[in-house]
């Protein structure tokens, strides 16, 4: 597939995509959000792929937000669509994912662009990473569901205060309130998420899936949790991969689940 707004590549079976707009700091704008969707898209579909990196182009930042030259000039009619759209075209795609997306932010990640981590599954950050919610400054409010996830990550006092002020956070300020799991230098940012990608993919990708949709269930309105991870524990039973991480276990060798 080619893509002008992002870089894709896979190495083994971890897929790394990069947007690509290092001039605009990686701003969001539709053709990178319908981009996005696509490689998502296939990347969950296809088998050989467990993991995705995410990341922006270049050392300022992952996401400097959405692109505010092109929604400048929205009305009413148009920021509800480019919302709505967004949402669930990357957004939600993002989140529900079957395979875990580690958001590897290496700099600016503001509006948009933290909404895009926060929808990510896993979060590391550069030292000199900056983060926030500046919507507020421009008139707008986030749109692509940065008020729930950051009051979900690092609880409502703390969104409030970011959403209102409008104000950027540290990489370590991000990690204490448990906006990001790391923090780490530039050089070894990738690394790092190579690592975690590595544990990853040494386990079931099934058992993976499901533990995942269970996780989500409990911030799905309307949606007992507790029962969907009862389903999804069932439905493991049933499963090759199960077969073989039970045996390998008793006959003491490491499972292998990829080839
Ligand atoms: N959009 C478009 N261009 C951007 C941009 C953005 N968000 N951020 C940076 N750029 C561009 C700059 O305009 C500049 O381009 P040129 O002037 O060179 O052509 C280039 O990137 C380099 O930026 P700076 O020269 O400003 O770099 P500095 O190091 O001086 O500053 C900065 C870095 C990150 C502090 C600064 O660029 C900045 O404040 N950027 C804007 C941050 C921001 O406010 N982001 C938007 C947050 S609001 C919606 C749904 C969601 C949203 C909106 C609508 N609908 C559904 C309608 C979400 C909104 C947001 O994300």
């Amino acid at each position: 597939m080619n893509y002008t707004n992002i870089l894709t590549e896979q190495k083994g079976h971890v897929l790394y995509l990069t947007i690509n707009r290092p001039k605009q700091l990686n701003a969001l704008n539709k053709a990178t959000i319908s981009e996005l969707n696509q490689a998502l898209t296939l990347a969950d579909n296809n088998k050989s792929i467990g993991v995705i990196i995410l990341t922006g182009a270049g050392d300022k930042a992952f996401v400097a937000g959405a692109d505010i030259k092109e929604f400048a000039n929205f009305d009413i009619e148009n920021g509800k669509k480019l919302a709505a759209e967004g949402q669930t075209k990357l957004f939600n795609v993002l989140e529900n994912l079957s395979k875990p997306v580690i958001a590897a932010v290496n700099g600016f990640a503001l509006g948009g662009g933290l909404e895009l981590a926060m929808a990510s599954h896993i979060r590391i950050a550069t030292e000199n990473a900056k983060m926030g919610l500046p919507e507020v400054s421009l008139g707008v409010i986030p749109g692509y569901g940065g008020t729930q996830r950051l009051a979900q990550l690092v609880g409502r006092g703390k969104a409030m205060e970011m959403v209102t002020t409008a104000g950027m956070i540290t990489a370590e300020d991000a990690k204490q309130w448990g906006l990001v799991n790391h923090v780490t230098t530039t050089e070894n940012l990738i690394p790092l998420a190579e690592k975690i990608a590595e544990k990853i993919l040494k386990n079931s990708p099934n058992a993976i899936s499901a533990a995942m949709r269970s996780i989500n269930a409990n911030y799905t309105v309307g949606v007992n949790g507790f029962e969907v991870e009862i389903e999804e524990f069932g439905k493991c039973f049933g499963t090759s991969e199960f077969i073989e991480g039970t045996t390998a276990f008793m006959e003491k060798r490491k499972a292998n689940f990829r080839d």
